[in-house]
């Protein structure tokens, strides 16, 4: 697998790295430096980083307590040499999209899934119920990312109404194809493929079982991805997908790749049961476009649309612009919102009052060494 991606990425421009990225790593470079890349794997401490010549294997445990930023797949960085670690992320570079979620747990925290992507295909399973509520919820979370998101209902040779079905779809994901894809028959795929430019890279969304893994090894044309029939076994014997790997796309037509030729990627992502949102307002706004332009012709800038006077929501309900559960399902997904920013304003006072007694304890602290320590420095006040 790391063989394949080191023949298929044979430069750092094939990559997707540009002068910018390169006047970025100058401005942030060390004599330490000993390599530039981006990120095709994040592990427990480490991350491959695909170079343009052979990968590496870089110390990750560092770069977030330094920068505050996690490493993501599809991450452009600077790889330093590190006296204890050896090989060391040292930067990530600001990224154009990415694709984040919030982080199972209790407190609010984002989890950066895919970054610099500029498709994300949002996946379900005609071959079972398909939930509008689940594809709206993913459709926020891709509009969030900045890339553009794509609705593939798969498994199209197992019903004989996908047709009805992705109307369906379609209604509920304005500004987004929708497309019935067979992975097993090759429905769909070519479309799928010629929607892909060169150098794009692509992030999967979707639960697990409903064929991402199936459609990356269609695309890629190999059998780089493990799919349900042949499942990746741990340790513990558990069957999962738990890497989201950037994955090179070759490109279908026969003629001889050049070193500096863009390439195209598709990461794979481990089926997330419920995605949740991470701070989704531009993502809310984009899925929701009929409710998000009617909440702003609301007479009062804080109008709960439930009742007061000049509320264009709850005209346009009368009119039938906006259909009831598209407007129950936003109100529920923007009460989840404004629930993770009071949380997130709880953690910022406590974290405050937590800094304001350390500083107390400190200067408490200080004074009782001052008089203990007569050359002590006078603080100016
Ligand atoms: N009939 C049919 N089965 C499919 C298709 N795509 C995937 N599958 C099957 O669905 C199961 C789950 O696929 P997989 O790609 O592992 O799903 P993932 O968990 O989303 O990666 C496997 O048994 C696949 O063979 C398809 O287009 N048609
Ligand atoms: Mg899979
Ligand atoms: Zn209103």
């Amino acid at each position: 697998m790391l063989d394949d991606l080191s023949r298929l990425t044979p430069s750092l421009t094939s990559l997707g790295w540009t002068s910018d990225h390169d006047q970025w790593a100058d401005s942030v470079a060390s004599d330490r430096q000993i390599a530039r890349g981006r990120i095709g794997r994040v592990s427990r401490g480490y991350c491959v980083v695909f170079t343009g010549g052979d990968a590496i294997l870089a110390a990750s445990a560092s770069i977030r307590s330094n920068t505050g930023t996690a490493p993501a797949t599809g991450d452009y960085v600077v790889v330093e040499d590190d006296p204890d670690d050896g090989p060391s992320l040292a930067a990530i570079a600001d990224r154009r999209t990415q694709l984040s979620r919030r982080a199972a747990g209790r407190y609010p925290e984002a989890q950066v899934l895919a970054a610099n992507i500029d498709h994300v295909f949002v996946m379900d399973g005609l071959d079972r119920d398909v939930s509008l509520r689940r594809i709206e919820r993913q459709l926020v979370v891709a509009w969030d990312s900045g890339a553009l998101p794509t609705v593939l209902l798969t498994k199209s040779d197992q019903v004989t109404d996908s047709e009805q079905r992705v109307a369906e779809v379609a209604a509920i994901a304005p500004g987004v194809d929708t497309i019935a894809i067979s992975s097993t028959e090759g429905t769909g795929i070519d479309e799928l493929r010629d929607k892909i430019a060169p150098g794009n890279t692509v992030a999967l969304m979707g639960l697990s079982g409903i064929g991402k893994s199936t459609l990356v090894n269609a695309l890629s044309g190999g059998h780089v991805q493990r799919t349900g029939e042949v499942r990746a076994t741990d340790r513990r014997g558990r069957h999962t997908t738990v890497t989201r790997d950037l994955i090179p796309l070759p490109t279908n037509d026969s003629h001889i790749q050049t070193a500096d030729e863009p390439v195209s990627f598709i990461i794979d992502t481990p089926g997330i049961r419920e995605i949740g949102l991470w701070q989704a307002y531009d993502g809310m706004a984009r899925a929701f476009p009929e409710i998000s332009e009617e909440v702003d012709r609301c007479r009062f800038a804080n109008c709960q649309h439930g009742g007061e006077p000049g509320c264009a929501i709850q005209q346009a309900l009368a009119e039938n612009s906006i259909q009831p559960r598209r407007l129950e399902h936003w109100n529920d997904l923007m009460a989840d919102l404004t629930l993770q920013e009071e949380q997130l304003e709880d953690l910022d006072r406590r974290s405050e009052s937590r800094d304001r007694a350390d500083a107390e304890r400190k200067e408490r602290g200080e004074r009782r060494s001052k008089k203990n320590n007569t050359t002590g420095k006078r603080r100016s006040r």
